[in-house]
């Protein structure tokens, strides 16, 4: 199998049942990634190695999710011109405001795709990013569009009370 084109990154082990969301996802479209912990504050130069050799090991997406004090998807922005999705990770103390805010002010220059709080934005993470694959990739944009397809048909014309 090739080398992945997508990568996956968390500040923390706790983030990886949300970042599981868009790695499930991944799978099911059928596209590799590889999943790593990069902390923008426990292992800044991690960080710093991952995005100083994204392009030159293929990467074309990064997925980077991070709580609290999110800096992650912002730094690797500033580090790699590799488009960078950010999903700011729900956290307890203020419910993943924190994050959100954390990523979504970025200043011009270097931006982040900034995803909703929590799962869904994991998930959108992932078609995101086999959307933006998709461009250049024939097979990818039919699986991708018969999964919209079907999400579409499982949606009732009508609610039911349970
Ligand atoms: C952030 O701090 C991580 O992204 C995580 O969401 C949060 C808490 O990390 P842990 O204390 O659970 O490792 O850096």
């Amino acid at each position: 199998m090739s080398d992945p084109k997508i990568g996956i990154i968390m500040g923390s082990q706790s983030d990886w049942a949300t970042m599981k969301e868009a790695a499930d996802l991944l799978d099911t479209l059928g596209l590799p990634y590889e999943k790593r912990i990069v902390s923008a504050h426990r292992t800044p130069d991690r960080l710093w190695d991952y995005g100083k050799t994204a392009v030159a090991r293929g990467l074309q997406v990064i997925i980077a999710g991070a709580g609290g004090a999110a800096h992650l998807p912002g730094m690797m922005a500033s580090k790699t011109r590799v488009p960078v999705i950010g999903v700011p990770v729900q956290t307890r103390a203020l419910s993943g405001v924190d994050s959100l805010y954390s990523i979504v002010q970025m200043p011009r220059g270097f931006p982040v795709a900034t995803m909703a709080i929590g799962a869904a934005g994991a998930a959108n993470a992932a078609l995101m990013a086999a959307g933006i694959l998709a461009l250049q990739d024939d097979a990818l944009a039919d699986r991708l569009d018969a999964w919209r397809a079907a999400l579409s048909d499982s949606i009732p014309q009508e609610p039911t009370d349970d």
